[in-house]
């Protein structure tokens, strides 16, 4: 399918491709055994420009936007979503800034994480607010000049790699999601630590960590928007971001597909390759068809997002939740067409399909992606009487 790219979106994904083939392939499987954060490959995404993609140009990036931003994640995610990963994490920190920073905390921080040499991480979630991101209990207390933060961030991609944090916290803990406000916390800032590494199932060249506040003394003109404002800056970043996540979906889905035709092909039972059989072409078929469904909604919607539509909740959702079960449904027959050789460690595919579960669950779990298209439906089903 040609979906009619510019010759500067042609660039990224040839790009993009040939960093994922020569420097994400051939060290993936060590880095997930080894549970290893990429540095190297991440130093080579900061040569390459790739952290300025969506980042204006007057901030030091290439003043690209969503579609641009998925095209690079795809081509990372067909080679290894622990990799990419670590790099969509940094678009998911930086959307807070980009989108509700002033001037003077974009030209502060942007310059530094479009040329790569920050990371950023996004911290939203804690042990009893996941789902329910309104539950959050780490608070921010204004105090003269500073807030002072307090409580604890659990599961940020990125923690303790990452230089600069978006942190969601309580101003005014009576008032619930409307009692939330967002604050820029610099690594170093006195208070501020890293707690354990988390042991993952997959994307384990990724680094999960917690955060841990005590009385972290952040200066006053951190904070994001205003007062009050956190919980909309943590959702509007969401809505921007999730099109990313599906833009995973559809690169590890089309990594998987990859391997199994060509397994296929190679693998000779009663005598013929085992892709001559119908049983398997079928399958196959079906892969292709839903991964090429997949990369046209992922394509339509990031398109959308940079239209400035504001009204990018569903279809952001939509691009989740339906590239991502692709990717869990792809990668699990990608490794039922390989049979025992998906199976072993030897073959990519079983990394694949680990790594493809987070997709279901991070950025919201699809089973809220599917609450935030009901509740759309509810809201266009009122207006229209
Ligand atoms: N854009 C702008 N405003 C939004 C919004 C959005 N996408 N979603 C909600 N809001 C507003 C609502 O309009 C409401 O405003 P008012 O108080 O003025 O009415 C407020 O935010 C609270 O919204 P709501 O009542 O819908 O919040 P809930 O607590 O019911 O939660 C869900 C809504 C479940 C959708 C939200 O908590 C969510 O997205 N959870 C998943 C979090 C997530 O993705 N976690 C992953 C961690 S980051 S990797």
């Amino acid at each position: 399918m040609d979906y009619f790219f510019t010759e500067e979106q042609k660039m990224i994904q040839e790009l993009a491709r040939q960093i994922a083939e020569e420097k994400v392939v051939p060290v993936r499987a060590e880095l997930d055994e080894k549970e290893e954060f990429p540095h190297e490959i991440m130093k080579v995404l900061a040569q390459s420009d790739m952290f300025g993609i969506f980042i204006p140009e007057e901030y030091g990036g290439l003043g690209m936007g969503a579609l641009e931003l998925c095209i690079a994640v795809e081509e990372l995610s067909r080679a290894c979503l622990g990799v990419s990963t670590s790099y969509a994490a940094n678009a998911l920190g930086t959307y807070p800034i980009l989108l509700f920073g002033t001037e003077e905390q974009k030209k502060k921080y942007l310059p530094d994480i479009a040329s790569g040499k920050r990371l950023v991480a996004f911290a939203l979630t804690e042990a009893n607010a996941g789902s329910d991101a309104a539950g959050i209990q780490t608070t921010a207390k204004k105090d003269g000049d500073y807030y002072i933060l307090n409580g604890t961030k659990q599961w940020i991609t990125n923690g303790g790699e990452a230089e600069i944090y978006t942190v969601i916290a309580m101003t005014d803990p009576s008032r619930g999601a409307r009692g939330a406000s967002a604050f820029i916390v610099e690594k170093g800032t006195p208070g501020f630590s890293f707690g354990k590494k988390e042991k993952k199932m997959g994307i384990r060249a990724s680094v999960t960590r917690e955060l841990i506040f005590d009385n972290c003394k952040v200066p006053k003109e951190n904070i994001l928007g205003r007062e009050g404002m956190g919980f909309i800056v943590a959702m509007k970043t969401l809505d921007q971001s999730r099109v990313g996540v599906g833009a995973q979906g559809v690169g590890v889905a089309q990594g998987a597909l990859d391997e199994a035709i060509r397994f296929a092909r190679q693998r000779v039972q009663f005598g013929k390759p085992v892709i001559s059989f119908q049983a398997v072409q079928h399958m196959l078929a079906d892969m292709a068809t839903l991964t090429e469904a997949a990369r046209s909604l992922v394509y339509s919607v990031a398109r959308y997002v940079d239209s400035g539509a504001k009204d990018i909740s569903k279809p952001s959702a939509m691009a989740k939740v339906f590239a991502t079960d692709v990717a869990m449904k792809v990668t699990t027959d990608a490794v039922q067409v390989m049979g025992g050789s998906g199976y072993m460690r030897e073959y990519p595919v079983e990394k694949m399909m680990r790594d493809a579960k987070i997709l279901q669950i991070y950025e919201g779990t699809n089973q809220i992606q599917r609450n935030v298209i009901g509740q759309e439906l509810i809201k266009e089903a009122a207006r229209k009487g």
